[in-house]
């Protein structure tokens, strides 16, 4: 195969209500798309990357500057000898920026299993052909209004319930969830860093609500220090901004600082290097699930063909477009029963929607080989 030419597409999709973390509050999901013409046909990804360099250091406009300059002239010199499976080896001289990376080896896996007929599911050896939806709930104003939320969700059918955490939002929230939907609701919690070592008696006050994890609740360089908490607490630590390939995986798991993974292909640099993840947790009895970065269809229909893998054993944030946007960017993605269906047609197998693709796009940049 033989890259051509790459459109980079920034859009700016509006969700319906505003999503805050412990970093951050957005209203608008503000992402790049990577557009990928080979000389077997074309392929889209979205990359995942936020507009400020606040769950990891990459951000949008940094993302295209780094394809634009070192990423996509690498790739143009390789010729026919280009492949998805060529993309990192070939980029590995380029230190981090994996979730630029992840977005065109994503776009060109899409052109070249369009082109062999070849979902994103069967090439990773998927094994089923829906997959139970979770949803991450951003943190509110209130008590009541957090309710309100989490009321709608499980009324829809999610069948996991994520409460994003911070210090002075967390015990009571999460007691209050559990007290009102009683011990058989699927509840976790993401604190996205916002914890520290001097932390570990407040994390360990959460033990009394059985959550089945908590992830990434201190800095994501400290490995040490969540092994130190997993040996602490009883709520399993489960990884997410610190697992960024699969050596750190390793070394997490051999450390005990991960006792579950959240995989997100954008953050690991692409959907190759998620599955090597995905066998070394399996191989050493680690679950893993699937995390989102509030991705469009484009982005959302490839994760729910990895999390469609042997290993996946729990709900993921793989929620349904009505979750995040009015207007999703393809056929909407819906949940029907607390699943989601994994697609099946060829490559990621779902199409951009030209007309709302012009609704939503902040710029369009050609770069031609
Ligand atoms: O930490 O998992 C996270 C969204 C943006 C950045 C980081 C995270 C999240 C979410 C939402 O929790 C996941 C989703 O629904 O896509
Ligand atoms: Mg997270």
């Amino acid at each position: 195969m033989k890259l051509e030419a790459v459109e980079l597409i920034r859009l700016n999709v509006p969700l319906k209500s505003a999503f805050r973390t412990s970093f951050s509050s957005v209203n608008m999901h503000e992402v790049v798309w990577v557009h990928a013409v080979t000389d077997e046909g074309e392929g889209w990804a979205e990359c995942g990357a936020n507009d400020r360099p606040d769950y990891s250091s990459e951000y949008h406009t940094g993302a295209m500057a780094v394809l634009r300059e070192f990423i996509l002239p690498d790739l143009f010199k390789l010729g026919n000898d280009l492949s998805a499976e060529a993309v990192a080896p070939t980029l590995h001289w380029i230190k981090q920026h994996r979730m630029a990376k992840a977005a065109i080896e994503t776009a060109l896996l899409d052109a070249q299993l369009r082109a062999s007929t070849t979902s994103f599911a069967e090439y990773f050896g998927a094994t089923r052909d829906k997959v139970p939806a979770g949803v991450s709930v951003g943190i509110m104003d209130s008590l009541p209004e957090l309710m309100g939320f989490v009321e709608g969700y499980l009324n829809e059918g999610y069948v996991r319930i994520k409460l994003k955490i911070e210090p002075g939002w967390d015990y009571e929230p999460v007691k209050l969830v559990r007290e009102t939907y009683g011990p058989d609701l699927l509840l976790q919690v993401d604190a996205n860093t916002a914890y520290t070592r001097d932390d570990f008696d407040l994390l360990k006050r959460l033990d009394e609500f059985n959550l089945l994890l908590i992830e990434q609740p201190i800095y994501e360089e400290d490995l040490l220090g969540h092994a130190k908490l997993a040996d602490y607490i009883e709520t399993p630590v489960c990884l997410d901004e610190t697992i960024i390939s699969a050596d750190i995986a390793r070394d997490a798991i051999e450390l005990g600082a991960a006792e579950i993974i959240n995989i997100k292909p954008s953050r690991v640099g692409g959907y190759i290097e998620s599955v090597k993840i995905h066998d070394i947790s399996v191989a050493n009895n680690i679950p893993v699930w699937c995390g989102g970065m509030l991705e469009t269809g484009i982005g959302r229909a490839a994760n729910l063909a990895l999390a469609a893998m042997p290993g996946f054993t729990l709900p993921g944030d793989t929620s349904a477009s009505s979750r995040y946007f009015e207007t999703d960017l393809t056929e909407p993605f819906v949940l029907v029963d607390g699943h989601i269906s994994v697609p099946t047609g060829p490559g990621i197998g779902v199409d951009p929607i030209p007309e709302i693709i012009e609704r939503f796009a902040v710029s369009r940049e050609w770069i031609k080989r």
